[in-house]
C-alpha cells in the first residue's frame, strides 16, 4: 500500500494528497514535520536525504521532492484523471513544473514566508518588495498561459496540481496579482476538485508566526 509522510499544512504535501485524491488508491498517511516533528528519528531519516516532507513510499521505494512524487503517481496510474504515458504529454507537463520549481513556487512561498511566517519584528518590506516583483513576472507568464485555456495544458493534470495548490495562498498575500480574469477563472476550475477544496484551500494557520 502507498504511504504518504508529511504534515498537511506543508503544501508540497497538499500537492500529494490531491493527486492521490484524484488517483483513488487506498493509501496511509503518517504526519510528520513542522510542529508535529519527527523528521529527524531514524525510521524518517532514512528515507530522505534531505530530511524535508513530503515522501511517498510503495513498497521498498521512498520518493523525496513533491515534483518527482507527482510524477511518479501520473506514470503508475495510467487510467487515472492525471494519467499519462506520452512523452510528448510528460515533457510538456515538465516544462511547467520545472517553471514551477525555479520561479512560480519560490516568489509565492517567498512572499508567504515574509508576511505570514516571519514574525512582524523580523519582517523585511525589501524583501516582501523584492519577492512581489519577481511573483509579477512569475505570475503573469502563468496568468498568459491560461488567457484561452481552462488548464495549463489542454486537460487537468499534475501541472495544474503543482502550481494550483500555491494558488490559494497567493490570493492571500498577493490578491492584486492572483486576481487576473485568467487566474481567477482556473483557480474557479481548481475549486470543483475535491481533492483541491479538502486538502489545499484550508487553514494555515498553525504557520502564522506568533507575533
Ligand atoms: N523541493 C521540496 C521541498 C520540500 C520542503 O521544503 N518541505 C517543507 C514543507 S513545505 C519542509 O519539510 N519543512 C520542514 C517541516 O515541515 O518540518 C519538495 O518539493 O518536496
Amino acid at each position: 500500500m502507498l504511504r504518504l509522510w508529511g504534515r498537511k499544512s506543508s503544501s508540497n504535501v497538499q500537492k500529494i494528497l490531491w493527486a492521490l485524491e484524484e488517483v483513488g488508491e487506498p493509501y496511509e498517511h503518517e504526519i510528520v514535520g513542522g510542529i508535529y516533528g519527527g523528521k529527524d528519528r531514524k525510521e524518517y531519516a532514512s528515507k530522505t536525504p534531505t530530511k524535508l516532507v513530503p515522501v511517498l513510499e510503495d513498497g521498498e521505494l521512498a520518493l523525496w521532492e513533491s515534483h518527482s512524487i507527482l510524477r511518479y503517481l501520473a506514470r503508475k496510474f495510467p487510467e487515472s484523471s492525471i494519467g499519462v504515458n506520452n512523452i510528448s504529454k510528460e515533457a510538456e507537463i515538465s516544462c511547467w513544473i520545472d517553471f514551477n520549481s525555479s520561479a512560480f513556487q519560490p516568489s509565492v512561498i517567498g512572499l508567504f514566508w515574509e508576511l505570514v511566517r516571519t514574525p512582524s519584528n523580523e519582517r523585511s518590506k525589501e524583501n516582501e518588495d523584492k519577492q512581489y516583483k519577481s511573483l509579477i513576472s512569475a505570475s503573469a507568464i502563468v496568468s498568459q498561459r491560461l488567457e484561452n485555456r481552462d488548464y495549463l495544458l489542454d486537460n487537468f493534470t499534475i501541472a495544474d496540481i503543482a502550481l494550483g495548490t500555491l494558488m490559494y495562498r497567493m490570493r492571500d498575500v498577493a490578491p492584486d496579482l492572483a486576481g487576473t480574469p485568467a487566474l481567477t477563472r482556473w483557480y474557479e476550475k481548481l475549486l470543483v476538485r475535491p481533492g483541491y477544496t479538502k486538502f489545499v484551500t484550508t487553514s494555515y494557520e498553525e504557520l502564522r508566526a506568533k507575533n
